[in-house]
């Protein structure tokens, strides 16, 4: 099969919201699948939607170790995948949403390829806190390295709360994310990497490699914080992180 086949297969399973085997062993490198996840998105685009940023993922021990993945890889958020802070995610547009903590990014000034710290921070706009709705089109959310590369990455949806200003530190938040009250996952912005901040050196690096530019206006989401956690129909899903404020959204839908 052609790249632009297996585009098509990953993008119709998560257009459709339907579950597909993972690719067969050793059938692709990871190249090979950021070559899909690019045809791939790009027929969101042809769709009318407009990229919107990128998220990074693998970025702390705990999302490591809940899919047995230890590299980091990125993916591209589209128009179509930003939930309204405060509103409904309808889980029939879903295989089987997971969601997660994390921090977000925004970008004033272009930032690509090799930076330093500083100069991606030198590059913001605003920080914010962000749930992360990530959906595996495998067969029960299990995947090889390549298999995730391809499917961008499970992104699925995002939710971004108040913007910060750029200068907030944000390297060590504390961080609660609840079900109707209930914390389900409790953890700490120094989780990502040592410092959220070196999440955004490394998707201005990996982007830069695959010709993409992080534009003004784009969103970087820094990856989980914690591991993820199987949506519940009708819950309030809520993150807290501290200094930062909050975001939500409500679940809807049967299981
Ligand atoms: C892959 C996406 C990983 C993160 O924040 O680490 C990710 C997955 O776990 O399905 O978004
Ligand atoms: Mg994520």
């Amino acid at each position: 099969m052609s790249i632009a086949q297996h585009a098509e297969r990953v993008d119709g399973a998560a257009h459709e919201a339907r579950a597909i085997p993972q690719f067969p062993d050793g059938s692709m490198d990871p190249d090979m699948a950021y070559a899909i996840q690019a045809a791939s998105v790009a027929r969101r685009l042809r769709r009318g939607e407009r990229l919107a940023g990128v998220k990074m993922g693998f970025t702390s021990r705990a999302k490591m170790a809940q899919m047995g993945i230890d590299q980091m890889i990125w993916g591209r958020l589209t128009s179509g995948m930003l939930v309204e802070e405060g509103g409904d995610v309808d889980l029939a547009r879903y295989v089987h949403p997971r969601v997660e903590p994390e921090v977000a990014f925004l970008l004033g000034r272009p930032l690509t390829g090799r930076v330093t710290p500083a100069e991606a921070q030198a590059a913001l706009a605003g920080v914010a806190p962000a749930l992360e709705i990530i959906d595996s089109r495998y067969d029960n959310f299990r995947f090889s390295l390549p298999d995730v590369i391809a499917d961008n990455s499970s992104s699925s949806g995002f939710v971004v709360g108040p913007w910060s200003p750029p200068d907030t530190d944000v390297s060590t938040l504390g961080m609660v994310m609840s079900f109707d009250g209930q914390p389900v996952a409790v953890g700490a912005s120094a989780a990502i990497l040592g410092h959220p901040l070196r999440s955004l050196v490394a998707a201005a690096a990996l982007a830069g490699e695959a010709g993409l530019t992080l534009e003004p206006g784009f969103i970087v989401l820094a990856g989980g914080a914690t591991a993820a956690e199987p949506l519940r129909p009708g819950a309030r899903v809520t993150l807290e992180v501290e200094r930062l404020g909050s975001v939500s959204f409500r679940v809807r839908g049967a299981a």
